[in-house]
């Protein structure tokens, strides 16, 4: 899958991507990311990119001509993929919106600056506009990482058998169960007999309660939007009686 992100800071992409597993998907030609200066699409003597925004109020607001030029030249070059912009009013950023963007051919990202872009290239070149949640960053560019790093991770090969999208909390839409690992105790903290009895259908059902408890109790949104199975209804039966009871 191709990356070109769109930028007036590519400076700030220079670290991320270069360790980790999205540097595994890169060394193994499954993801490919070039960095673009919008800077280098001004025509003026001073390259400027920004002007003060029609109507008067504070900030700068990003100029229509260097950016629509760099958006269409990347495009021009790369016709399959859809130009998305980083955006706080866009749609919010989901397991299944990073699903859905990684079945695309590629991604263009546009990363907003300032007070915001001229509507202008919005109108023109925008396909589809992403936000990773309710809070106000400086700019779109550590959103842009943000779903680099999510989408790569679902696109085949990039991750080792051992780390597979598939066993994900947030792809059956539940959150994860406990882990434990050597030592047996810490503090007087012991590790559930369970996890030790070796008996893989009993260790199954633990973690599958496990993960009903959590998610009801700190993310209760989520046990509406995925159809629990005969046996989660079971499982969810037990815990129900195992407070009654007063175990835990
Ligand atoms: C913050 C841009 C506030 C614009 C009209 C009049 C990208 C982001 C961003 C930023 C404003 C994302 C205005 C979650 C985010 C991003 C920078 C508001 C003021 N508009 N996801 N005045 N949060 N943020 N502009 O902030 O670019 S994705």
């Amino acid at each position: 899958m191709r990356f070109d992100i769109l930028t007036l800071f590519p400076g700030m992409f220079a670290g991320p991507f270069d360790e980790s597993i999205i540097r595994r998907g890169i060394d193994k030609q499954l993801i490919d990311i070039a960095i673009h200066n919008i800077r280098d699409w001004a025509t003026d003597r001073h390259q400027t990119t920004d002007d003060a925004p029609y109507g008067g109020g504070a900030g700068m607001v990003m100029k229509v001509e260097p950016l629509s030029a760099c958006i269409e030249s990347v495009k021009e070059r790369h016709p399959a993929s859809t130009v998305v912009m980083t955006s706080p009013q866009g749609r919010r950023l989901t397991h299944r919106v990073a699903s859905e963007l990684a079945a695309r051919e590629g991604l263009i990202i546009v990363c907003g600056r300032y007070e915001g872009i001229d509507e202008r290239v919005r109108t023109l070149c925008i396909e589809d506009e992403i936000s990773i949640g309710d809070f106000v960053l400086t700019g779109g560019e550590i959103a842009a990482m943000t779903i680099v790093d999510a989408v790569s991770r679902l696109i085949p090969g990039v991750l080792g058998s051992e780390e597979s999208a598939e066993s994900d909390s947030f792809c059956d839409g539940l959150l994860e169960y406990p882990q434990y690992t050597r030592p047996p105790e810490f503090r007087g903290l012991a590790v559930p007999d369970v996890l030790l009895s070796g008996n893989h259908e009993l260790i199954r059902k633990w973690r599958r309660r496990e993960s009903l408890r959590t998610t009801r109790l700190l993310r209760p949104d989520l046990m509406g939007e995925n159809e629990l199975t005969k046996e989660d209804r079971k499982l969810l039966a037990e815990l129900d009686r195992d407070e009654t009871a007063g175990k835990s």
